[in-house]
């Protein structure tokens, strides 16, 4: 029964309870590796660097079977030098490293407002067109049967869900249009991978996820080759009970595979003054987490794409990299040494059958 696997979980070693001399630290918190008990694969993001942490690299090849690399496959990266001088080190770098452990490859991404402005600044219509197209024929066509999944565009919706985001591929192709541009393209490069549409603050925010349920039908009606859903879940503690289950409840009727594709969950808030505890906070996230994973795991089975985190260790996190930092922040499910976190636990929680 559930509240029982809970509590055994969440409770101190019963034995240091008795103990005269035990310390004030608290217990280990113990949990299965992550890959053995989720439903489906679970992945995490991960930066080529990290490949050389042998500590990381252990990490992984206990808990994860999926890999997303987490900035060097993007056009930053790969277009750096310009769009005659691709670079593909690092992606392929990553890709042998799945490979040889037997782990999947998500890639991420092949089109996303934030990126490739500067690289394609300048072409004309045509040359736009060829670099667009070629790009994702390069990528997607370079991974092919090593991807098994891409998110094809990434974030095309405004913060506040009232529309789709004016950028350089919605200029030259419409709001909708480059999304089915970029689609189909993915589907000639590559037929075999499952195409996804990835987006953050769907679950949190009613109107963004509004938003994105009304594009996914419109691009569903317009012969789309979209065949997954991913939900990023950048989570924070302050999000309304009951609000990620009721997405769920929605997102789930178009039967296609959804993807938890960044899950991480900041312990910070935006509120100037609040004097909650680590511990107040810590059991805030514990319930977001949990309300997350519930969710998944209700989607029938054939919906449960994968389950990936967007870091495993707290300092791996994005929230704790250069100005960000603030020293504290517990967002994923292991801390800096690699010990499990309570996140890690509210996870176990949630994919261990009853
Ligand atoms: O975590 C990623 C960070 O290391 C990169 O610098 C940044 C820009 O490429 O992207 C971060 O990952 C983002 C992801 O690609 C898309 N969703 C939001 C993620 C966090 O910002």
């Amino acid at each position: 029964m559930k509240l029982s696997r809970r509590a055994v979980l969440a409770a101190p070693v019963a034995l240091a309870a008795c103990d005269r001399f035990a310390s004030a630290e608290p217990a280990p918190i113990i949990v299965p590796p992550l890959k053995s008990i989720a439903p489906c694969p679970f992945g995490t993001a991960v930066k080529a660097m990290q490949l050389d942490d042998a500590e990381w690299v252990a990490l992984a090849r206990a808990n994860v079977a999926q890999l997303t690399p987490e900035w060097e496959m993007k056009m930053e990266y790969i277009l750096a030098k310009g769009l005659d001088r691709p670079n593909f080190d690092r992606s392929d770098h990553i890709a042998a490293f799945a490979q040889a452990n037997g782990m999947g490859l998500h890639g991420h991404t092949l089109i996303w407002y934030a990126q490739g402005e500067q690289a394609f600044a300048g072409l004309d219509n045509a040359a736009f067109d060829r670099a667009f197209d070629g790009y994702i024929a390069a990528l997607a066509g370079r991974y092919r049967g090593k991807a098994r999944s891409w998110d094809v565009v990434n974030e095309p919706i405004l913060d506040d869900g009232s529309g789709l985001r004016d950028c350089h591929w919605s200029r030259r192709y419409g709001h909708d249009g480059y999304i089915l541009r970029a689609f189909e393209k993915a589907r000639i490069a590559d037929p075999e991978a499952v195409l996804f549409l990835n987006e953050y603050n769907q679950e949190s925010v009613p109107a963004k996820g509004e938003q994105f349920l009304r594009l996914v039908e419109r691009l569903l009606k317009a012969g789309c080759p979209l065949q997954g859903l991913g939900l990023q879940s950048h989570l924070w503690i302050d999000i309304p009970d009951g609000a990620i289950a009721r997405y769920y409840g929605q997102i789930a009727q178009f039967g296609l595979p959804i993807h938890v594709s960044e899950l991480d969950c900041s312990l910070r808030t935006e509120k100037r003054l609040d004097a909650r505890s680590q511990a107040n906070r810590i059991a805030a996230q514990t319930a977001r987490v949990t309300e997350l994973a519930d969710a998944f795991m209700a989607l029938p089975a054939r919906q449960r794409y994968a389950f990936t985190v967007w870091g495993l260790r707290d300092t791996d996190s994005w929230y704790r990299q250069g100005d960000k930092d603030d020293g504290r922040d517990k967002p994923l499910p292991f801390d800096s040494f690699g010990r499990p976190n309570p996140m890690a636990a509210a996870l176990a929680n949630a994919f261990r059958p009853s």
